[in-house]
């Protein structure tokens, strides 16, 4: 044996992290593909990096010193099961699984469960960066055991991407934890999409700028306080011209998003788990609109086509920027509060202030606003969200008049803007001295008896509907 680190699942991801691991001092990497020919490409291209290719998976096993610690990066679901199998049949107590597949947190829950029995460690990594970012250094969100940590740690952070001389890689949480914030991570990167998007859509619109200009306006904010790798792609985006028609490209392509699927993964277990996250909701649902082609023609076939938005004030652009930058901050407080719901449900203990730093570099939400993050989660690490952290409050009352603004113009003028309104509709609802749930409540009582709660003194109470109306006491106070 002579690899302290095995690489199975030699595609794109795979076959970068392999190369990324044996640039590093100290690391030799096995190499092993269920078709061998993806081994032999990869040597022939790399050897140099000291790769150790294996033809078998016994071969694969054979050549890990102990601990054995092996990476997957094979297709998640049924793939990873598969090749999880089989290092589970050759592999010790002791021995490491390394699954950094994009596997649904609940997966990862159980197969850590299964190979414990065995006393195989099992790591599940949630991995950003795509195959760039496996190549040049990742933000890496690795849950397992503190064990696991021990021998991985060291190898995962001489990978992993820096960002202000810290590398972006932390141990999450037990079992599924990595796994579930890299699920949410997307999540929020659909979220920032849909609103970078939203912002491009206002000033095209309503604001009349022409995509070059466009261009050079996200250049300028990613010069501010809005600097991100989204921001930035964004603008290299509208600068393309397309070869075949000389025009922008953005206006070839057709508007229809796809989607892999976590984001819908992120909404399913907010839902389940009681956490409103309507950035990440109406970003998976504008993609979800967006791809009905046909119902978009039907309602398109009566109503004609829109009119032509009132012309707006030089402001406006700046407007729009405001209103980016707090829908921006409602988008991740939601993501911040979902990884809060996750580690109280499935017991995990997670540092967020850890989190925002690993996710400042390497992956696709990197930005320089997760610096305010990382200090608002430092200065008050059980702040009830980050919308009540002073720094981000006061940003966002700065932007306030400018974000309604834009949201009464947007609905004036016919222009949707789902992730910019619902963020200001829930900034409005935790903001709020009081709210209808108050008459909710009242109506759940009479058509259910399902009871309420008084603000004037404490117990559960009832009101005889379909009798005489009179209050009576469902369950006395037990204070
Ligand atoms: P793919 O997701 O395209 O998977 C191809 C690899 O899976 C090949 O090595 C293939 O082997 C192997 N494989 C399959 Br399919 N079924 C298998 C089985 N039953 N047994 C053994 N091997 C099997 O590769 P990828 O795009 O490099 O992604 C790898 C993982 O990383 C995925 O889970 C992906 O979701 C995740 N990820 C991807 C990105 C990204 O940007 N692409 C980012 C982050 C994470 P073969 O060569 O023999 O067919």
């Amino acid at each position: 044996p002579q690899a302290n680190i095995g690489v199975i699942g030699l595609a794109v991801m795979g076959s970068n992290l392999a190369r990324n691991l044996a640039s590093r001092e100290g690391n030799t990497v096995a190499v092993y593909n269920r078709t061998y020919a993806r081994t032999s490409d990869l040597i022939d291209q790399h050897g140099h990096l000291g790769l150790v290719p294996a033809e078998t998976i016994d071969d694969f096993v054979g050549s890990l010193t102990r601990p054995r610690t092996a990476i997957i990066m094979v297709q998640a679901g049924a793939g990873t099961d598969a090749v999880i199998d089989q290092l589970a049949e050759r592999f010790e107590p002791g021995d490491i699984i390394v699954d950094g597949g994009n596997a649904n947190f609940t997966d990862t829950i159980r197969r850590e469960k299964q190979l414990r029995a065995k006393d195989i460690n099992f790591v599940g990594i949630g991995i950003s960066g795509g195959e760039e970012g496996a190549l040049n250094g990742p933000s890496l969100m690795p849950g397992g055991s503190d064990e696991a940590w021990q021998t991985l740690g060291p190898i995962l952070t001489s990978i992993a991407a820096v960002a202000d001389g810290e590398p972006c890689v932390t141990h999450v949480g037990h079992d599924g934890a990595g796994h579930f914030v890299k699920m949410v991570h997307n999540g929020i990167e659909y979220a920032d999409m849909q609103l970078i998007a939203e912002a491009y859509d206002l000033m095209r619109r309503i604001g009349g700028s022409d995509t070059r200009e466009l261009a050079d306006i996200f250049t300028t904010w990613n010069q501010g306080d809005l600097e991100s790798y989204l921001i930035e792609i964004t603008a290299e985006v509208l600068k393309q011209t397309d070869a075949e028609t000389g025009r922008p490209l953005v206006d070839v392509i057709a508007d229809q998003a796809g989607s892999k699927g976590t984001g819908v993964w992120t909404v399913q277990n907010a839902v389940g788990l009681g956490t409103p996250v309507s950035g990440i909701g109406e970003a998976v649902f504008a993609r979800a609109v967006s791809s009905r082609k046909a119902q978009r023609a039907a309602v398109q076939a009566i109503t004609g086509p829109r009119p032509e938005p009132a012309p707006v004030p030089d402001s406006f652009h700046d407007d729009v920027r405001a209103a980016l930058y707090a829908s921006k901050v409602v988008a991740y407080a939601q993501g911040f509060d979902l990884i809060v719901a996750g580690a109280q449900q499935y017991g995990w203990d997670v540092d967020l202030s850890a989190i925002a730093k690993i996710w400042r570099g390497g992956c696709i939400i990197r930005a320089r606003f997760l610096n305010r993050i990382v200090d608002a989660y430092q200065n008050t690490p059980t702040l009830q969200t980050l919308l009540a952290d002073p720094y981000f409050a006061q940003a966002i009352a700065g932007g306030e008049a400018a974000w309604r603004r834009i949201v009464g113009t947007a609905v004036a003028s016919g222009v949707p803007v789902p992730g910019f309104s619902s963020a200001l509709a829930y900034y409005d609802t935790l903001t709020a001295d009081r709210l209808p749930a108050a008459l909710i409540q009242g109506q759940r009582d009479y058509f259910g008896a399902h009871t309420y709660q008084r603000i004037d003194k404490p117990g559960t109470f009832h009101t005889l509907w379909s009798g005489d109306r009179t209050e009576i006491i469902a369950t006395p106070s037990t204070h």
